[in-house]
């Protein structure tokens, strides 16, 4: 089909886009049988309303320049869902990514990436990367982990094939992305699962210990058997984006144990209530109380400060201290969401 043509029949033409750099979206047609990408600016009028085009959106077409592959953005679709760290919309799961070795697995960091992802109420995979440098053991040891904690997982390494059938199965027809700390061989593994992709992947010697963080960008790839992946930065200490009472919520052990039984209150926050359901020694009920806290903490902070004493505002940030270095790691959070629109 020529692009003339395309333009006459069709009505207005539509697109995913796939990256965003400064003003510019990268965006590929639907149209299966238009190749390339055409590059466009957001128009005027979405600007004013301040109308954001997130990477992922559904977008309407206008001015297309076949010669340039220039075009101009008319209209935003209305999303399923949209992620703000990193900006995606219309993601269908989320692929968390944590390596077995180089960096070592952190149990509290892998908990606070799985409390994130669970609050975007999408549908998570745990993949455990770089099975090549641990014994089989060690793969079997965190998938029973992993599992009492409600999770399935896949195993995988870049130097093998195992897992990466399964895996391409799972992200069919599907907008996924690939989330996980630094290093831990995101880039790598959408390489492997895309032959022929060239992708931006760090020098082994360079990496977790200075925080560095080899991809800077949000973009989403076509998968051989289809779907879409979106690389995302590394960033080693995600957020909890949600309040106190919504953690419970995030832990499929709490899900779980809430389905067979209530607690006494209705808004029981399991803690030290009676006859709670929910509290218990199982492995992350420690991650609970401690997110809990700092959860707690940071949310009368940002209470105004007239309300608070002076005394009440020095325990307070003395408590947000503590629960911040409970679980301190090098590395900053993704701040690379202000080049996605202005
Ligand atoms: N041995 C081994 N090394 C791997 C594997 N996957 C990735 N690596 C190495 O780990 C390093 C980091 O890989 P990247 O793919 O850049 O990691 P990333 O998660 O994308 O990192 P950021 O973009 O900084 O978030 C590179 O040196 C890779 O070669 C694997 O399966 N086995
Ligand atoms: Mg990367
Ligand atoms: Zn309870």
């Amino acid at each position: 089909m020529s692009h003339a043509h395309l333009t006459e029949t069709s009505g207005p033409l539509q697109g995913t886009v796939i990256a965003a750099q400064a003003n510019y979206y990268r965006v590929q047609l639907n149209h299966p049988q238009v190749p390339g990408q055409l590059l466009c600016l957001r128009r005027g009028r979405l600007k004013k309303q301040g109308q954001q085009v997130f990477v992922g959106d559904q977008v309407l077409i206008a001015e297309p320049d076949w010669g340039a592959m220039r075009a101009v953005i008319d209209a935003v679709l209305p999303r399923t869902s949209a992620l703000t760290r990193p900006a995606i919309a219309n993601v269908d799961q989320i692929l968390l990514v944590f390596a077995l070795q180089d960096p070592e697995p952190d149990p509290w960091q892998i908990s606070r990436f799985l409390v994130t992802a669970e609050a975007s109420g999408l549908e998570i995979t745990v993949v455990l990367s770089k099975a090549d440098l641990v014994k089989p053991e060690i793969h079997q040891a965190w998938i029973t982990r992993l599992s009492s904690w409600g999770y399935r997982t896949t195993v995988v390494s870049v130097l093998g094939d195992g897992g990466i059938d399964s895996l391409l199965t799972h992200l069919k027809h599907q907008l996924s992305v690939i989330c996980g700390p630094s290093g831990v061989g995101k880039s790598s593994l959408i390489q492997r699962l895309i032959p022929g992709q060239e992708i931006r992947i760090g020098a082994v010697s360079e990496h977790w210990h200075k925080g560095k963080h080899t991809t800077r960008h949000v973009e989403l790839f076509r998968l051989p058997g289809g779907g879409l992946l979106a690389d995302t930065p590394g960033f080693n200490q995600p957020d909890l984006p949600i309040l106190a009472s919504e953690l419970g919520g995030c832990f499929p052990e709490i899900r779980g144990r809430l389905a067979h039984q209530a607690c006494q209150f209705h808004n029981c926050q399991h803690l030290s209530e009676p006859d709670c359901a929910v509290r218990g020694a199982w492995e992350r009920y420690e991650h609970y109380q401690i997110y809990h806290q700092e959860l707690t903490a940071r949310a009368t902070i940002s209470m105004p400060t007239a309300t608070l004493s002076q005394k009440q505002t020095q325990r307070l940030s003395q408590l947000s201290r503590k629960a911040q270095r409970r679980h301190q790691h090098q590395g900053s959070q993704a701040i690379w969401l202000d080049d996605l629109d202005d």
